[in-house]
């Protein structure tokens, strides 16, 4: 029985799509007097399938977890104590609004984290409030991973959000780099359930090839897997494209029309031959002439990269050379290539004129310290405290963090706990008592996922199928809870001076008509009436989606979608396979694919510059593993249970000549003063001269509430990694390949 709210007399179950990943899974939750008593993949889900992964499961213990937070604390002589809503917002206007008032807008900063992009209540009203709060210091987990990939995709089609992503269901030859799907799920790649798929991909004779310094568990469900070394992915790609020119293996095919720029892409990749390459990637010329070859030579192919290739020095480029062997194969926009999904609701490729639009800038701005060009609205996540730490006019004094952890996820860690420490005013959206919200002078605490309706507003706009779903809250909400968008529409409500009494319903009415009035025109009155009866996220929504692709246009189109029919459809609704977007999709000045973006070509210049730097000592990378999300769920005992994860992994042959064995502590120092401890493990899965540490450890903070991560806390890797090393043009951090010396 699917039912809407638990009811007290017998178990019931709910369809909940899970948000603690990218693949975005269809759920079946089954409840008894209010508890979670089962969790498994919903079989009848129109995309996933059925299928689940372990962190789905501890959707239960991420509820039940004593240490979530239920209740606001404010800081009362120097300690966080409980404290009500209204209290905690008094509180906020208090102390926030002289603040503003007296060193300017700038002084708030915004660290938005990544649990945003999972919950609509969230990622829908955090762009209220940072319109509202009008600094320029906004920072995000986007320059910690994706910002490459979307800047290329922005300078070449148009728009920050059309990334295109595999057509995994028809490909038969998918070359990955950067990426482990089946570790992490999958990322700018809505794809539950990969290893299944890839199963198959196999199965009809294709053929999955994965490029990356650790032959990770993707690579042992690949055909074949080549060690890189990290950073080195620009080299190899132009390489390959300067292949497909000298081979004249270039067949855009349908895309010919649509390309600008083919002729300067192979004037500026001339430099970059497989010979000149080879050392530098640690593979060799005659396989990255046979990579191109076999991309060029597949039907249906595909070359898709992830965070490995986005956190380098070199992510936009590389993200940009990715798409450039797509077109050039002609495997862009094509089934079984690299496609854009057109998502249901809230896809802004799919709205304003079709084929043609303004594209995309940077550097509107720039920041105070370091200079650094704004990104799609945002800062570095990496100068956040140097921005804080600095003196003079600007300085940023206060802080109000959603959903982050910086401490343990932006490198330089250390720093930025010392500089929140240092803050005058801190806030924190969070669910827990952590690492960086132990600075903050009031905690709101988040809403219980299992409390919250949903809908994936970003992810259909990356998944390998299009599909609109939508789940109901399962649980009916806890005494003294607040939705997270009332949450976020107080703080907007304080920051435009309305006050802490405001009433945030009012306030969301106007913002919508507002909204309504500036898309709708003169039909404003009419769509209005008809989302009467909805507030919040879910009128966002309904008014998303009946104004999107697939929508009932306000009555024009009735067989259309609107959130009504979307709910009342078990397991989601199947919107078919991905289907060719170009000229359509594209939001260029020209109309046309910018091949050869200025800013890029000129970046690669300083690629060649770095093409024969020496290898460092050891080279650091990162590693995901499945039980693991970042550095949050180390709370939940379902997860947490089981072999140490924090560890340093390495190849044996690299640890018998340092004196290493497994288990022993080995330092890990990038500068004098600047180094972790971690236990070795050992690993030929690991290329020689490369060690991997996981992010997203280091829960021994005093003052942190995490009392089942506290048992196991291992250590933070981003205290170690280099704030000071970043992508130029993307603002993205560097977190792999950074070279560091290790000691026993
Ligand atoms: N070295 C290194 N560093 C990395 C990475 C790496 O690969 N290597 N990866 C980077 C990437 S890709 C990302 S996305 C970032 C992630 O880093 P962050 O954006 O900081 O996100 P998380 O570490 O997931 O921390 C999430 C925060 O949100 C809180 N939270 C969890 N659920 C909710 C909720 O429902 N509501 C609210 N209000 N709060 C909630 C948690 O308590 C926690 O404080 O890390 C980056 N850091
Ligand atoms: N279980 C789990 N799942 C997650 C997360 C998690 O923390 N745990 N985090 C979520 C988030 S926020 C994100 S952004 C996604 C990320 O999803 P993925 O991009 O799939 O992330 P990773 O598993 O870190 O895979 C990155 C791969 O890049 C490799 N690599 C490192 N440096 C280089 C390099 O220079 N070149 C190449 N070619 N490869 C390199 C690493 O060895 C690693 O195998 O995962 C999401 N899903
Ligand atoms: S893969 Fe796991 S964590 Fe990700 S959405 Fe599916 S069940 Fe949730
Ligand atoms: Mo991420």
């Amino acid at each position: 029985m699917i039912a809407t709210a638990a009811s007290a007399a017998q178990p019931t179950t709910h369809y909940r799509i899970c948000p603690l990943c990218e693949a975005c899974c269809g759920l079946e939750v089954q409840v008894d007097s209010g508890r979670v008593i089962r969790i498994k993949g919903a079989e009848g889900d129109v995309f996933s399938h059925g299928y689940i992964c372990p962190k789905g499961y501890a959707l239960k213990d991420l509820h039940e977890d004593p240490d979530r937070l239920r209740q606001p604390l404010v800081r009362r002589n120097g300690t966080l104590q409980p404290a009500t809503w209204d209290e905690a917002f008094e509180e906020i206007e208090r102390r926030l609004v002289p603040l503003v008032a007296r060193h300017g807008k700038d002084a708030l900063a915004l660290s938005l984290g990544n649990p945003n992009v999972h919950k609509m209540g969230l990622l829908l009203y955090t762009s209220r409030l940072a319109r509202a709060v009008g600094s320029k210091n906004i920072f995000s987990a986007s320059t910690l991973d994706q910002m490459p990939k979307q800047l290329s995709s922005g300078l070449m089609f148009g728009n920050w959000f059309s990334v295109p992503v595999p057509d995994i269901e028809h490909c038969d030859y998918l070359l990955m780099l950067g990426a482990n799907p089946m570790a992490s799920n999958g990322s700018l790649w809505t794809v539950p359930d990969f290893r299944g798929k890839a199963k198959a991909l196999r199965a009809r004779g294709g053929q999955l090839v994965v490029i990356d310094p650790r032959r990770t568990e993707t690579a042992e469900v690949a055909d074949a897997h080549h060690f890189i070394r990290p950073g080195a992915d620009v080299f190899l790609l132009a390489a390959m494209v300067h292949t497909l020119f000298e081979e004249t293996l270039v067949e855009p095919g349908c895309l010919s029309d649509w390309i600008n720029g083919m002729n300067e892409v192979r004037d500026a990749v001339a430099p970059f031959t497989p010979a000149a390459v080879a050392q530098r990637c640690g593979i060799a010329a005659e396989t990255i002439r046979a990579l191109a070859r076999n991309l060029a030579g597949a039907k249906r192919g595909c070359v898709y990269g992830r965070i490995g290739t986005c956190t380098q020095t070199f992510g936009t480029l590389c993200s940009w050379l990715i798409d450039v062997l797509n077109v050039l194969t002609g495997h862009l926009d094509s089934p079984g290539g690299a496609m854009f999904p057109k998502a249901a609701a809230f896809a802004a490729n799919t709205m304003g004129k079709p084929g043609v639009g303004k594209g995309v800038v940077t550097g509107r701005h720039s920041s105070r310290v370091s200079g650094a060009p704004e990104v799609l609205g945002e800062l570095p996540a990496t100068l956040m405290a140097e921005e804080i730490l600095t003196a003079g006019p600007g300085q940023v004094r206060a802080l109000i963090t959603v959903a982050s952890n910086p401490v343990l996820s932006c490198p330089g860690g250390e720093n930025l706990d010392q500089a929140f420490a240092g803050l005058e005013f801190m806030v924190s959206v969070d669910i827990y008592l952590n690492e960086t919200t132990r600075h903050a002078d009031v905690i709101l605490p988040g809403t219980a996922v299992l409390e919250d309706s949903h809908y994936d507003v970003a992810f259909p706009a990356l998944s390998y199928r299009n599909h609109a779903r939508f789940s109901p809250a399962v649980l009916a909400r806890s005494a003294g809870a607040m939705p997270e968008w009332q949450i976020l529409l107080k703080l907007v409500a304080i920051a435009q001076g309305l006050g802490a009494q405001a009433d945030v319903l009012a306030l969301d009415d106007q913002l919508v008509a507002a909204d309504v009035a500036r898309l709708a025109g003169d039909h404003a009155p009419a769509v209005l009436a008809a989302l009467a009866g909805r507030q919040g996220p879910e009128r966002l929504l309904d008014m998303a989606l009946r104004n999107g692709p697939y929508g009932d246009q306000f009555g024009r189109k009735p067989e259309g979608l609107n959130l009504d029919k979307v709910a009342a459809a078990p397991g989601g609704v199947d919107l078919g396979a991905l289907q060719p977007r170009i000229p359509e999709v594209l939001r260029t000045p020209s109309g046309k694919i910018e091949l050869a973006p200025a800013s890029l070509l000129a970046d690669l210049s300083r690629a060649r510059a770095a093409l024969n730097d020496p290898a460092p000592a050891f080279s650091l990378i990162g590693r995901r593993e499945v039980r693991s999300n970042n550095s949050w769920m180390h709370n939940l005992p379902v997860l947490a249970k089981g072999p140490e994860r924090c560890t340093l992994l390495m190849h044996p042959g690299d640890a018998a000549a340092l004196g290493l064995a497994a288990g022993e502590l080995a330092t890990v120092t990038l500068r004098p003063g600047r180094q972790v401890q971690a236990p070795v493990a050992l690993s030929d899965a690991m290329m020689p001269g490369v060690i991997s540490l996981p992010h997203g450890w280091g829960h021994d903070r005093a003052g942190a509430n995490l009392q089942v991560a506290a048992q196991r806390p291992g250590v933070n890797l981003n205290a170690v990694l280099d704030e000071t090393l970043r992508d130029p043009l993307s603002g993205n951090a560097v977190l792999s390949g950074v070279g560091v010396v290790v000691s026993a």
